[in-house]
């Protein structure tokens, strides 16, 4: 029994609000898990150009500025161009898209709308650089998604390149413009990139709004983009979606942390410490976001499940890649990894979704969530990595023993006895995993 209700019950409420669930972002943090995909005209050469290995950074998503590095501009504009008559993705089905994503557990879907190439997966008045106009595929890939998103009731999120374009002779930038390049690396000047910004990136994601209604943009720029994504401009664009979509979430990496709503932390970074508001972080299931045909740096699924469980732990989301291939779909390792998580997430989800960090120190040997329970009691969840049959763990912070303990995926209750400033359980004879085993502690009804 709890020593105190009110002891207990403080520091717990304290925790579910400590990720300021504001309104707009509740729903991101309830979700924890969402699926980011890049698509777009460089799937097809999938990180190989005439027969060559790309260089450099090994993004298949990157082979048009950087194949053949450090010779300026990559790949000529009209040679690259040659892929919009190939882009055909016989393979492409929104619904089996979706449901691979919900089936992983994941709550949101967010894609590449146009990445540095600057090539539109959607039907854009602003530019015909894209899918509908240019290529014979001809159909309109967001708002297929979109719609299969609705139906089957996850958010839906753009990635939109707004800093880099390659198509746009104004958007043209280096991939870091503050980057001494020898010889240099041609910049617009302002005025053109004015030209760029205006009558490509500004409208475009104006488009993107008004068509599909997203709950939340993902801008990306990185290093010191401010040359180029001044005060004035950055205002221009988070002023439009505010003004557009007033309910549409918008990420650091815009180029600022005034003014947005969740933090976005390096590409694959999980911090060891959360943040005092929304954030996630995008990861890859092998090396390149783009599909690259020669990319087979697969990351194991239990890697996969620590870091969605050390974020979540932390207050953070897990936006994990696909890259489908040029005809549009997934390759078998990241469905078999997908649907390993997914597997996973349908014993164990409970314990991620709707979740925020416990408000205790975090164990050495795994991590905790809490949750509010529709009927007010609150849930701690214990995630034990590498768990062993009969080994004893303590919670450190909880003022009592809990009113029942269990391991989520078989139900086995656990024995708990109170321990200095905490709760001591026991693993069961069997553990299900020797990855991680997730247990859940109930707080007894007297401490509501
Ligand atoms: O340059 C991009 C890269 O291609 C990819 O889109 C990632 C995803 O976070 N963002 C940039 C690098 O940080």
């Amino acid at each position: 029994m709890f020593r105190s209700l009110s002891l207990l019950m403080i520091p717990i409420l304290a925790a579910t609000s400590l990720a300021t669930a504001t309104p707009r972002t509740a729903w991101f943090e309830d979700a924890r898990f969402g699926m980011f995909i890049h698509f777009g005209l460089y799937s097809i050469p999938a990180g190989v150009w005439n027969g060559k290995r790309m260089t450099r950074n090994d993004y298949a998503e990157w082979i048009r500025f950087q194949h053949d590095w450090p010779n300026p501009g990559g790949i000529p504009k009209a040679e690259y161009d040659t892929l919009l008559k190939e882009f055909n993705p016989h393979g492409f089905d929104p619904d089996a898209w979706i449901a691979e994503a919900q089936n992983a557990g994941m709550k949101y879907f967010l894609i590449t709308a146009k990445h540095h190439d600057g090539f539109a997966l959607w039907d854009s008045k602003v530019s015909d650089y894209n899918v509908v106009r240019a290529t014979p595929f001809k159909r309109d890939i967001l708002a297929e998604l979109t719609a299969a998103c609705r139906r089957r009731g996850l958010k839906v999120g753009f990635y939109y390149s707004h800093w880099l374009d390659w198509e746009h002779p104004g958007g043209a930038l280096p991939p870091w413009p503050e980057m001494k390049e020898d010889p240099p690396l041609p910049h617009p000047s302002q005025d053109a990139y004015d030209g760029y910004w205006t009558g490509k990136c500004l409208p475009q994601v104006k488009e993107l709004l008004i068509n599909f209604k997203p709950d939340f943009m993902w801008f990306d720029s990185w290093g010191k983009p401010e040359r180029y994504l001044t005060r004035e401009r950055l205002g221009s664009l988070i002023r439009l979606v505010r003004e557009t979509q007033p309910t549409c979430l918008i990420n650091s990496r815009v180029g600022t942390q005034e003014g947005i709503d969740y933090l976005s932390m390096n590409d694959n970074r999980f911090p060891d410490k959360g943040f005092d508001q929304a954030w996630e972080t995008s990861g890859t299931l092998n090396h390149s976001w783009g599909y690259h045909r020669l990319d087979f740096d697969w990351k194991p699924t239990r890697q996969l499940l620590r870091n969605l469980v050390n974020n979540a732990s932390r207050g953070g989301n897990y936006q994990l890649n696909v890259g489908p291939t040029g005809e549009g779909v997934f390759q078998p390792a990241a469905t078999r990894r997908l649907r390993e998580i997914g597997a996973w997430m349908g014993v164990n989800g409970t314990a991620i979704h709707g979740t925020r960090p416990a408000p205790f120190p975090e164990p050495a040997w795994g991590r905790l969530t809490v949750k509010t329970l529709p009927d007010g009691g609150v849930r701690l969840h214990a995630f034990v990595f590498h768990p062993k049959p009969g080994m004893k763990l303590t919670i450190t912070g909880p003022n009592a023993v809990p009113a029942s303990a269990r391991l989520i995926e078989t139900a086995e209750p656990l024995h708990t006895s109170a321990a200095d400033n905490g709760f001591e359980f026991t693993l069961p004879r069997h553990v299900p995993d020797d990855n991680m085993a997730v247990a859940a502690f109930d707080l007894p009804t007297t401490a509501r």
